[in-house]
């Protein structure tokens, strides 16, 4: 099949997820066409399948905004004609559902009819689409797409809940690649980052609001009263600032590392002993996930699809959103233990494995599939 993906290609989980099923889907000898604004992050390597077009929105001075749906719709009209693309996969229903459904429109003019399937990743629902400035748009692209799919229950459920939705959702969940992880990895440097007395604890994200960045350093800051310890925090975002103000005020900035943005995350997680992700909501909880095959267990709030990836008292701990004492106790009973801690990297890896792209990928060929009868 030729598939053009379209996706945020930032630091994010739904740009990852989209690059690596794109990836995935070129090597088993499908044509992927991601269509996007930049090359994505972790498509670093272009292979004879995948071809990256990228999206010019022209800077013009009688637009206060520049209007990337447009420039997105019609570069997607002219990749479909060009490369003969069987269908749309698009990520994230805003702005990408709609300029899809556009393009798919305009394709129809010229006697085309080319399939979309709009993947929901939580942002796009839970935080930003509900809001009554894009609802009716939203809730029209889902409704337009020929197949809609969720990556959790709780994501679907939530869109049940927040909008009128006239189609079915399939819940196909995010996925990792466990042949990566077969075998543990060679150069994990830890010493680079702590003394072999200390725990090493990690988060990941892109600093917003929703990832509850002042638990995360409020919880460490009790962690690391019991346990000697490190703080490793990975990402860039508007929160960071104040995360490294907060340490400061806790006496603790010689703890805790910023890393920024980093392309290298099994290099950090493969010496990580617990990551911590206390989110206000989390449709998914992607990092989440890379920790456990990464050996590492997960300390988390219980919120949105977190639930469906760490597993209480499993894989990890869960707790109310803010509940910086509960999860601070749970970190301390995994960390303080050799043999507790192993055997909660155990069962992190071995329950992390139930998502592995083997068994999602053929589910997503399956909905392509599916949806080319709609031609
Ligand atoms: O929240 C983020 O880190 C970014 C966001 C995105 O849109 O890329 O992530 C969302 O999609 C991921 C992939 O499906 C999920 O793992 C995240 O849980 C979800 N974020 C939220 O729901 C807040």
């Amino acid at each position: 099949m030729k598939i053009a993906i379209v996706c945020y290609p930032t630091f994010g989980g739904s740009g990852v997820v989209a690059t690596e099923l794109g990836i995935a889907l070129a090597n088993r000898g499908h044509e992927v066409h991601f269509v996007t604004y930049k090359q994505p992050v972790r498509l670093e390597l272009l292979s004879n399948n995948i071809y990256f077009h990228e999206v010019h929105v022209p800077e013009y001075a009688l637009f206060h905004y520049q209007p990337y749906e447009l420039a997105l719709s019609s570069k997607l009209v002219d990749t479909v004609k060009l490369h003969g693309i069987d269908l749309l996969h698009v990520h994230y229903a805003i702005p990408h559902a709609y300029a899809g459904y556009m393009a798919k429109k305009m394709l129809q003019e010229d006697g085309i009819f080319i399939p979309m399937i709009t993947t929901l990743h939580g942002t796009d629902i839970t935080l930003v689409g509900k809001h009554p400035f894009y609802k009716p748009a939203v809730t029209f692209s889902i409704n337009k797409s020929d197949i809609v799919t969720s990556v959790s229950q709780n994501l679907k459920d939530a869109t049940l809940d927040l909008f009128t939705i006239e189609n079915d959702i399939e819940v196909i969940p995010n996925f990792i690649d466990v042949t990566n992880y077969d075998n543990t990895f060679t150069d994990c440097q830890r010493s680079l980052m702590a003394k072999d007395n200390e725990r090493i604890i990690t988060h990941i994200s892109n600093f917003r609001k929703v990832k509850r960045i002042p638990d995360v350093i409020k919880i460490f800051h009790k962690i690391q009263k019991k346990i000697p310890a490190k703080l490793v925090m990975v990402g860039e975002g508007p929160e960071k600032e104040k995360a490294e103000l907060l340490c400061e005020e806790l006496g603790i900035a010689d703890k805790v590392i910023f890393l920024g943005n980093s392309n290298q995350i099994d290099k950090i997680l493969c010496f990580s002993d617990l990551f911590l992700l206390p989110s206000e909501t989390e449709s998914f909880g992607l990092a989440a996930l890379e920790a456990m095959i990464n050996k590492t267990p997960v300390v988390s709030s219980n919120a949105g699809g977190i639930p469906e990836v760490n597993i209480q008292g499993v894989t990890g701990y869960l707790s109310n959103v803010g509940a910086i004492d509960e999860m601070a106790k749970n970190a301390i009973q995994i960390l303080e233990d050799d043999e507790v801690l192993n055997t909660f990297k155990e069962r992190a890896f071995e329950n992390a494995k139930r998502f592995d792209i083997k068994n999602i990928l053929p589910i997503y060929e399956a909905v392509y599939e599916r949806a080319l009868q709609f031609r």
